[in-house]
């Protein structure tokens, strides 16, 4: 038997894929690697931009984000020269964001799609693509039509696409991330953005039990090397907590490493071959943006598979490339334009001197300019 479309991975964009092909009345299966508790359970990204939200609520998938999602409007910086908030929902588009932690977005999709029939294989690794096979780890193999690829960045969807001499575009930020995920609450109002000459350091607030926090460390870092003490005493230095008031402190349940990189396929897909999400293209955390993308493609890809199984349409495939890149690269420039205002240069040269200088210059231009916030803000919240 063979499927419409095999969704491989089932992240942000594989599930709204999914949901939006059910919806089209196209029969396709999802195939996981991890078993659902997994799947449910990995804590990544939070805010959703208003344009992902429509995208969901559009579709019939935003009733959990809407009931337990917490709108934020403001987002707080600090440094040497003390701190401001920013309120972006009164600048730009005047659009707030939607805090709502990825994995249960992923719950509330999964119970979306199963609820209505979906079929979805957990712990079904697939190995290799070819055009309209997919083989899983277990030697079993699934026909169909279409592949549509949302296993994320070390998926095995896009080694298929580039293996065909897809190109890429990279970058690597000489970045660091340890992202620790801390049974706290919040400790400020708003997010938070400290710029500090140890490094930076990140305050995203997720429930009223649980903040994201970020410190900027060296390339090559062992998590296990940093004792809840040690980044609780450092996000504390960072933050400037004496300044400004002390961290609510609490234990710290998750530390990973994360490097700032970021890649971009010129082409997400090819033939019976079409990726979404961060399989198309991973983008570094530093402005909040790869599950807003991985959602707002899969949107795209949605109509464009569907017209093409079932009245033979190909416009949509053929234009996919061309409705999404663009958004991707502002996205990226974006997202490049934060990791330069948030890290800069270690050691106390010159060179050092010069790049924290136009670290605070810009940020400075961020306080004090209007036409800047407005640019802030449209880009920020926008996908
Ligand atoms: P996902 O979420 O990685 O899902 C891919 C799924 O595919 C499965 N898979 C396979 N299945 C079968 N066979 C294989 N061979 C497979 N290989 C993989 C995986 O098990 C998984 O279930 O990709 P998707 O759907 O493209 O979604 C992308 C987002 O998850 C990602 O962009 C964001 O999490 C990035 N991100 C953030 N994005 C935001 O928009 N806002 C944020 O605040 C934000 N914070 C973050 C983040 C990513 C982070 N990490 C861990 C890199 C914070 C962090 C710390």
């Amino acid at each position: 038997a063979q499927v419409g479309v095999a969704i491989v991975g089932a992240g942000p964009a594989g599930l709204v894929l999914a949901n939006l092909l059910l919806d089209q009345g196209i029969d396709c299966v999802v195939l996981e690697r991890r078993e659902r508790a997994a799947v449910e359970s990995r804590a990544r990204a939070g805010f959703l931009a208003a344009t992902a939200v429509e995208t969901l609520t559009r579709n019939g998938l935003g009733d959990g984000l809407l009931a337990r999602g917490r709108t934020h409007r403001t987002c707080l910086f600090r440094g040497e020269r003390g701190e401001f908030t920013l309120d972006y929902s009164r600048a730009g588009r005047r659009e707030p964001h939607t805090v709502y932690p990825q994995q249960e977005l992923v719950r509330d999709l999964l119970t979306a799609y199963l609820r209505r029939g979906g079929d979805l294989r957990f712990g079904a690794r697939v190995t290799r693509v070819t055009p309209g096979l997919v083989r899983l780890h277990d030697g079993d193999e699934v026909r169909a039509r279409y592949v549509a690829g949302c296993d994320g960045h070390r998926g095995a969807t896009r080694a298929a696409l580039t293996a065909r001499g897809t190109r890429t575009a990279r970058w690597d930020h000489g970045v660091t991330w340890l992202a620790v995920l801390a049974a706290a609450g919040p400790s400020m109002a708003a997010v938070g953005y400290a710029l500090h000459e140890r490094g930076f350091a990140g305050h995203m607030a997720r429930t009223d039990t649980v903040t994201r926090y970020y410190l900027q460390v060296p390339r090559g870092t062992d998590p296990a090397d940093w004792s809840d003490d040690r980044i609780w005493t450092e996000l504390a230095l960072r933050m400037r907590a004496a300044e400004h008031g002390p961290l609510r402190p609490g234990a710290v349940l998750e530390r990973t490493v994360v490097d700032l990189r970021c890649d971009v396929l010129e082409r997400p897909g090819a033939g019976r071959l079409w990726l979404a999400g961060d399989a198309a293209g991973l983008i570094s955390p530093s402005a909040a943006k790869g599950a807003n993308l991985a959602v707002v493609q899969a949107a795209t890809l949605a109509p464009a598979l569907a017209a093409a199984l079932a009245h033979g349409d190909s416009k949509g495939l053929d234009r996919y490339a061309e409705d999404c890149l663009p958004r991707v690269w502002r996205a990226h420039e974006f997202s490049h334009w934060m990791s330069g205002l948030l890290h800069g240069p270690a050691g106390h040269g010159p060179e050092a001197r010069y790049g924290r200088a136009l670290q605070y210059a810009r940020l400075e231009s961020l306080r004090t300019s209007r036409a800047h916030q407005d640019h802030f803000a449209e880009n920020y919240t926008g996908v």
